[in-house]
């Protein structure tokens, strides 16, 4: 019982824990429409990545259906996706983005 615990139980008990903000994931989806190098100055464009970077992504998403663009705080990953969907309706291609807590 709670005699036995030691030293070492007792410093997790009462350690403070450090609380970080929750993260975001951004999620790109693929779909049969939007051309391949809209999708690469999309990530280009937004993300801050570099073009191979881009390529990568892009190719992975084609193959397996979605991948991570990127982890964000709320605020940022909200940016993002708002960005990207705004971006990809201006250019009527039907690229979805979205996010997921990690
Ligand atoms: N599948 C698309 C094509 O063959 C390319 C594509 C890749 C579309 C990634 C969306 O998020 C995407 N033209």
């Amino acid at each position: 019982d709670h005699e036995d615990e030691g030293d070492a139980q007792l410093a997790t008990k009462t350690r403070p824990k450090t609380q970080r903000p929750p993260l975001y994931k951004v999620l790109l989806l693929n779909d049969d429409y939007t051309p391949m190098e809209f999708v690469v100055h999309v990530l280009e464009r937004f993300f801050g990545i570099t073009h191979q970077q881009a390529v990568d992504i892009m190719l992975t998403v084609h193959r397996k259906g979605l991948a991570v663009v990127g982890v964000f705080s709320h605020e940022i990953a909200e940016t993002k996706v708002t960005q990207v969907m705004d971006y990809a309706q201006r250019n009527q291609h039907p690229l979805q983005c979205t996010m997921e807590k990690e």
